[in-house]
């Protein structure tokens, strides 16, 4: 796939279309301070800050999709990446400001809500919000939408080495060849890598044993770390960052525990004209196991909420959506998007499953209190 050129050409129609139609709500206004906004709507839109800060997940954005919105808007986005749900949270619990635009999953806004962490929105005030597919509204760890938008949304499974012999002949569809170390023995040798992320790590072993993947009770959590402790030895690296551009493009892993996206993303950096075909493979787990949705939230602490709201509704462009799901491989909940969106993509099941499939997975949900046991587990696993 000629991603990049694809790319280009995407945003270039982005920008096209968006100053025919004007863009989003709103416009450049190169006299705003380095420090906010002042939220004042005009006819022409609000007053914009000078600079936004977004802070995002790594390798989760078209680059270019930031410097055409600098371009169009003459804001200076200042962008930062972040490793899991639970480093955003303990960054902005260590009392960080500053940051403006924030991108965490489902269970995790949850969690941000009950600690007072995130504005309110009102999707009424996003002229773009009518794109969004109706089934991400309303979800019910953000009712109304009342604070985040959906930004992409993906499933968590294994990703493994096409042509390894081993896998030529077992395929990985079982949680089985992550944790069992009677399978592991028979291939970990050369390498498996397993997400390093508490709720997902723990959520596969939970999987795994026939529990929800939401589980609270504490015997179960025990039998989960039990079960990841007993495989941890077989795994080379723990790595939930960049693992499919380190690991498994240069062939350092031959199995991963992974997201969709990264996994579609190994497949087609690998691919090769000549076979038709790429050198990674994507199965989601009979067991079941993760489906998430991660979403765009304006922090409670943001100077620059106008301005934030306007980013928002700048990612909710058709174009803008669809050229972040051509980099990122993830599935995008904006229905308008799809007309943009690589054919490739939109008929690959590994990124769009089935709903037989979709209705085995769960959604990652805020555990209330239990939370502190997954704590209590994950630094034994980490220890
Ligand atoms: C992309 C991270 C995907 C987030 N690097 C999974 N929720």
């Amino acid at each position: 796939m000629k991603r990049l050129l694809i790319v280009l050409l995407v945003l270039t129609l982005a920008l096209v279309l968006s100053a025919c139609a004007g863009g989003p709500a709103g416009g450049p206004d190169s006299s705003s301070n380095d420090t906010g906004d002042t939220g004042a709507s005009t006819n022409a839109g609000p007053q914009l800050a000078a600079q936004l800060s977004v802070y995002n997940w790594d390798d989760y954005i078209d680059e270019g999709v930031l410097a055409a919105y600098e371009e169009q808007y003459g804001v200076e986005l200042i962008y930062d990446t972040y490793a899991s749900n639970e480093d955003l949270l303990a960054k902005l619990q260590a009392g960080a400001t500053g940051y403006d635009v924030i991108f965490p999953s489902d269970y995790m806004v949850n969690q941000m809500l009950e600690l007072g962490l995130l504005a309110e929105i009102n999707t009424s005030d996003l002229s773009n919000w009518s794109n969004i597919n109706p089934a991400f509204h309303n979800p019910p760890f953000d009712p109304n939408n009342g604070h985040c938008i959906p930004y992409q949304w993906g499933t968590t499974g294994i990703t493994y080495r096409a042509g390894d012999p081993y896998f030529e002949e077992n395929t990985p569809d079982s949680w089985r060849y992550l944790f069992d170390p009677a399978v592991l023995e028979q291939y970990s040798g050369r390498g498996v890598n397993a997400l390093n992320d508490q709720r997902e790590l723990m959520g596969a072993a939970l999987a795994y044993l026939g529990y929800s993947v939401n589980e609270t009770d504490r015997a179960h959590l025990e039998e989960a770390r039990d079960i990841i402790l007993q495989a941890k030895p077989y795994w080379k690296t723990f790595n939930s960052e960049d693992y499919d551009d380190s690991l498994l493009i240069p062939d350092e892993v031959v199995l991963s525990h992974s997201w969709s996206g990264d996994a579609a993303n190994a497949y087609w950096s690998t691919y090769d004209d000549a076979t038709e075909d790429g050198n990674w493979y994507y199965a989601i787990p009979q067991e079941g196991g993760v489906r998430w949705v991660d979403n765009v939230c304006i922090t409670a602490s943001s100077e620059r909420y106008a301005t934030a709201l306007h980013f928002l509704n700048y990612l909710l462009e058709p174009e803008v959506s669809a050229a972040i799901t051509n980099f990122t491989y993830y599935a995008s909940p904006n229905d308008a998007a799809k007309a943009f969106i690589e054919a490739d993509i939109l008929n690959d099941p590994g990124i769009y499953p089935s709903q037989a499939v979709f209705d085995k997975l769960e959604w990652l949900r805020d555990v209330g209190d239990a939370i502190f046991i997954y704590d209590e587990m994950w630094t034994a696993i980490k220890g």
